[in-house]
């Protein structure tokens, strides 16, 4: 197969674009298609200060290669969990994650939540779950409040992840069987603050598949952790995202179709009766401050992160 614009061998033949490009035009076919999405969806501009999560995984870190390129004001946040998994697996992923920094002398801030919680992460699902549960749900909850709180802390304007289209579709696949229509709404390119003590965020890769960001990660040599969290295995976002590749191989295009038809049908106002702009209504919640971190919740007193980390004192 040939790259379509200089006839030179193909690394990548994306059927769902008809297109098939070689190691050099598919570097830059994704950062063109990326400032593209960041307009779009109007995402930042170039006055904002954007703060890139990363994981050590090959998403977020080409996230910031990608950003770094365009020549935004892109910093980097790495969380340690704790997470071993027989592999060191925090260790291994913040290692890359700060050999990456250092090759292009950008800036990683490491945070590491055992030290502010004094737990690892499956320690505390152990103590708060009695170990009932996978730990994604406090891990989830832990993310989410450091990442805003550094970003809020560092004065940044946004928070960038590295979200696929594989991740978004399969959030959508769980959220439509649910009809879980408060989710549906909010599901979106760019989730706007909605409370003081929130910074905006926004997913500059939802509309890439796995298999492209796969390749661009390839292409420009970055070095990522191949492992997945050894608590990932046997998720049901797994088991989603198998069902949508089967659906992609006799369809190509269909993730793409499913998650682009959905944010148009959004945008004519589905849901709209629903929620108001703030996306509170029927079944939609308002939003209280935390006196402890001063972050939002949805029930008056402290919020869920306070009160977990409050719980294992
Ligand atoms: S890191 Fe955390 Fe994930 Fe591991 S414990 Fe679950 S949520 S699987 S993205
Ligand atoms: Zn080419
Ligand atoms: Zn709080």
């Amino acid at each position: 197969m040939k790259c379509r614009k200089c006839s030179q061998k193909a690394v990548i033949n994306m059927r769902q674009h008809k297109l098939a490009l070689c190691s050099v035009h598919f570097h830059q076919w994704m950062i063109e298609q990326t400032q593209r999405f960041i307009e779009k969806y109007r995402m930042f501009s170039p006055n904002d200060r954007v703060l890139v999560a990363v994981s050590g995984g090959k998403d977020s870190l080409s996230l910031w290669d990608i950003l770094w390129q365009l020549g935004y004001a892109v910093d980097g946040v790495y969380i340690g969990l704790g997470i071993d998994g027989g592999f060191g697996y925090s260790q291994k992923s913040q290692a890359l994650c700060e050999k990456f920094a250092e090759q292009r002398g950008l800036k990683l801030i490491v945070v590491n939540a055992p030290e502010k919680i004094g737990l690892t992460i499956p320690e505390l699902a152990s103590v708060t779950q009695r170990g009932k549960n996978k730990p994604c749900s406090v891990c989830g909850l832990t993310k989410r409040h450091i990442l805003n709180q550094v970003a809020l802390e560092g004065n940044y304007t946004v928070l960038a992840t590295g979200h696929n289209l594989d991740d978004e579709v399969a959030v959508l696949l769980g959220n439509t069987l649910n009809w879980n229509v408060g989710y549906l709404y909010r599901q979106s390119p760019v989730m706007p603050a909605r409370h003081e003590g929130l910074v905006r965020k926004v997913k500059p890769l939802c509309r890439f598949y796995e298999r492209e960001m796969a390749a661009y990660a390839l292409v420009r040599g970055i070095e990522y952790i191949y492992e997945e969290c050894p608590h990932a295995e046997g998720s049901t976002t797994i088991y989603y995202k198998s069902l949508l590749n089967q659906l992609e191989a006799d369809r190509p295009g269909a993730k793409l179709s499913f998650y682009l038809a959905f944010l148009q049908a959004k945008e004519k106002g589905l849901f709209a009766s629903t929620y108001d702009d703030e996306g509170v209504g029927a079944g939609g919640e308002t939003l209280y401050t935390c006196p402890s971190c001063g972050g939002p919740t949805t029930v008056e007193g402290l919020c869920a992160f306070c009160r977990m980390v409050e719980k294992v004192k």
